[in-house]
């Protein structure tokens, strides 16, 4: 069932670009390069991490793309390999509170399905995102607000371009 779920998921976004070169400690999953870090950072910290990782810069905390493919492929991958832990993504609402934005600049969907019920609350403490995925939920991983200086795992992508 489960599989099938993953299936019905994915078909929708095929992985057109399978040659990405992932420098090492990058690995492809669909069509961008991550890292999944195995050490705790608060999301400051987890940032410049990402960007330390790529000699040019162009690393930073993961961003999804519209469509929810990204989410979706990242989703599968972390099932496959049971990682399941709270990762720092590249998303907040530190400039004004409930408007939330990817690192990027792209405003982030409040009415997307990745959000956990109710999540993200109007709270001025809670201002990073995280995704969370556990075991016993094994339909998809999950978005919420976090307090930032929390440490905590985090996912790095490659070629992102920053903007805040
Ligand atoms: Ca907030």
């Amino acid at each position: 069932m489960i599989n099938f779920t993953l299936t019905v998921l994915l078909l929708s976004c095929v992985v057109v670009n399978s040659y990405a070169e992932c420098q090492d400690p990058f690995i492809q999953i669909g069509e961008s390069c991550y890292y999944f870090s195995d050490l705790l950072l608060s999301y400051q910290e987890a940032r410049k991490y990402c960007r330390s990782l790529s000699a040019n810069h162009r690393a930073d905390l993961a961003v999804f793309d519209q469509i929810d493919c990204d989410y979706h492929h990242v989703f599968s991958h972390m099932h496959q390999y049971e990682l399941y832990n709270t990762y720092w993504i590249g998303g907040t609402d530190q400039e004004v509170d409930g408007f939330w934005i990817w690192v990027d600049g792209r405003p982030i969907d409040l009415k997307a399905s990745y959000w956990s019920k109710d999540e993200p609350a109007v709270s001025d403490t809670n201002n990073c995102l995280v995704m969370f995925s556990r075991s016993e939920i094994v339909t998809r991983i999950r978005l919420e607000d976090l307090t930032c200086s929390y440490p905590h795992y985090f996912l790095c992508q490659l070629d992102v371009l920053s903007v805040i």
